[in-house]
């Protein structure tokens, strides 16, 4: 049986100003300690878990669609204000297993996706209120909030897509985006994702 067949209709509410999903059926919240070596600045994250802070990056709700051929996957997600050392909070950022696209609403806020292909290719995109970004299949994504609010998005993407942390552990983003007194700086790494390859 195919199960999409066998799911029924389901609707929720968005709350655009705070990123609420009413109902929602998983909810998120990612920490810190949670996110892996997502931050470039190894001493900054020690030094902050050291003293006891293991700051909320990012909280997301999820609407909680099977995760099965055929099903959209969509969720909120709340990136936090805020820096570990000199680079903005985040997500940690990902391929899909299942090379598949992704598209993102901004609903409030104000930051950049960095989004990159395996050769070592990146392009930045602004995603603020209102503004749709497409993710093709085979782009890592990774947003970050360059705001002081919260940055807070809609993602649709497939729901058998998976998760691809491994590659961004290993071979990082070939971009990062860093607070500087006049504002963001996007600083490419080509040591870094240069030489992705899928796992
Ligand atoms: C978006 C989507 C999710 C993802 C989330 C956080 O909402 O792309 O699939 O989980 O951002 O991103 P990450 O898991 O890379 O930290
Ligand atoms: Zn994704």
């Amino acid at each position: 049986m195919n199960p999409a067949e066998l799911t029924s209709p389901s609707a929720s509410t968005l709350d655009f100003a705070t990123g609420d999903m009413v109902p929602f059926g998983r909810a998120v919240t990612r920490r810190l300690s949670e996110m892996g070596r997502a931050f470039a600045n190894a001493e900054a994250v020690a030094s902050l878990l050291g003293q006891g802070q293991d700051p909320v990056i990012y909280r997301s709700f999820a609407h909680g669609a099977p995760e099965q051929a055929g099903h959209l996957a969509h969720l909120t997600t709340i990136v936090l204000p805020g820096v570990v050392g000199d680079e903005y909070y985040m997500t940690r950022g990902h391929y899909h297993l299942k090379d598949s696209a992704e598209v993102y609403l901004g609903m409030a806020g104000t930051g950049l996706m960095v989004m990159q292909a395996r050769d070592g290719r990146f392009q930045v995109e602004e995603l603020v209120k209102n503004k749709t970004v497409y993710v093709p299949p085979g782009w890592a994504h990774r947003t970050v909030n360059t705001g002081s609010q919260e940055l807070i998005f809609l993602a649709v993407y497939f729901s058998d897509a998976g998760h691809d942390y491994r590659s961004i552990e290993e071979h990082g983003f070939a971009a990062r985006v860093l607070a500087r007194s006049n504002g963001p700086e996007v600083v490419p790494v080509p040591e870094e994702g240069a030489s992705c390859t899928a796992t």
